[in-house]
């Protein structure tokens, strides 16, 4: 286990990362869906129109592959502020430290985003890496990103099966083109500055918003700190488990199901004392493809759109203009 030695200790701009949070409801609702059981299609659309949210287990995904790349990112995490900001700022890629995207959301996370390519990825942002600190870190990484776009995949057919839709792969092909738009990021929350770790304050590691892709894919280490938001628009804890995927149905999953899949709020509060990792795959379309409710959707059951088309192009433009927590769904919402 790698020992963080050099947790963030900017202090003037977290001020905004402390909000007291709304009361969470007790855990214990999150869908589990075991993707070995015999009709795991069922479960997931259930899941998918009553959170947008679900864990699953028995995924067959290779334990050893998350095992390397935790440990790759935990040492690229440890490093001194200096080196890590020669990979920044993220706009959009590298590495970032409290501001997350361009319109002045804060939050107590540093982090790597990465776009995903057709070629193996070599970061710019890992160059002051030493080798073969670096090597290990991007085979580390190319390797669970083959494994989880994969499983991205699956999960994607599975949701077009439990709809009885076809073609079966009318969600996958969205996110397996070579131009689909697709980015991995690693989510490092540090524990609390030593003065503040009797603060009664929450922390706000990555304030409430929804993905705007198509599924995000994430796993974390043994910490809490995630929670979702339920129908009623109140807050429930995750519990963690780090050897389960936890699934988010994205923005364009809900315009391309007209509103059946919901895009699940979340938001990350750190409690300030357990390191959190994470790493998180984000499945979108190619820009300029056109996204609406499936046609075949709207045929069957005889509903009108509720969303106006658009281009991902136009829409990821519509996002990076916006503020984390703001509703990106809204101007495309047909009245
Ligand atoms: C949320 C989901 C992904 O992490 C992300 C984020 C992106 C960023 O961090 O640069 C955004 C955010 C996310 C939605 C609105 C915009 C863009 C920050 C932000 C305020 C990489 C993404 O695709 O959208």
């Amino acid at each position: 286990m790698v020992v963080l030695t050099n947790p963030p200790t900017e202090q003037l701009s977290l001020v905004d990362a402390y909000k007291p949070i709304a009361n969470a409801r007790v855990a214990g609702i999150v869908p589990v869906v075991d993707l070995s059981s015999p009709n795991p299609a069922a479960d997931i659309v259930r899941a998918c129109e009553e959170l947008g949210f679900f864990k699953i287990t028995n995924h067959g995904f290779p334990s050893d592959l998350t095992a390397r790349l935790e440990t790759e990112a935990l040492r690229f995490f440890s490093a001194g502020e200096d080196e890590k900001e020669k990979g920044g700022p993220a706009l959009p890629f590298g590495y970032g430290n409290k501001r997350i995207g361009y319109n002045g959301d804060m939050g107590w996370v540093e982090y790597l985003l990465f776009e995903i390519t057709s070629q193996p990825l070599p970061p710019a942002s890992l160059d002051f890496l030493d080798e073969p600190s670096a090597t290990r870190f991007r085979v580390a990484l190319n390797e669970y990103i083959t494994a989880v776009k994969r499983l991205a995949c699956e999960l994607l057919e599975l949701m077009a099966e439990g709809m009885g839709i076809q073609p079966r792969d009318c969600f996958s092909k969205m996110v397996m083109q070579e131009e689909s738009d697709r980015m991995f990021r690693l989510n490092h929350y540090p524990p609390r500055p030593q003065q503040q770790l009797n603060s009664s304050l929450s922390l706000t590691g990555f304030g409430e918003h929804t993905d705007p892709q198509i599924i995000s894919i994430l796993r974390s280490n043994n910490s809490s700190g995630f929670q979702i938001a339920v129908r009623d628009g109140s807050w429930v804890p995750v519990p963690p488990d780090q050897d389960s995927f936890f699934i988010n149905v994205g923005d364009i999953l809900q315009v391309m199901t007209n509103g059946r899949f919901r895009s699940v709020r979340h938001r990350v509060e750190s409690n300030g004392c357990e390191p959190r990792l994470s790493m998180i795959y984000f499945g979108g379309p190619p820009p300029s493809q056109v996204v609406g409710p499936l046609p075949q959707l709207l045929l069957r059951s005889g509903e009108r759109s509720r969303y106006k088309e658009f281009t991902w192009a136009d829409y990821k433009k519509a996002a990076y203009n916006s503020k984390l927590a703001d509703n990106r769904l809204s101007p495309f919402e047909n009245t």
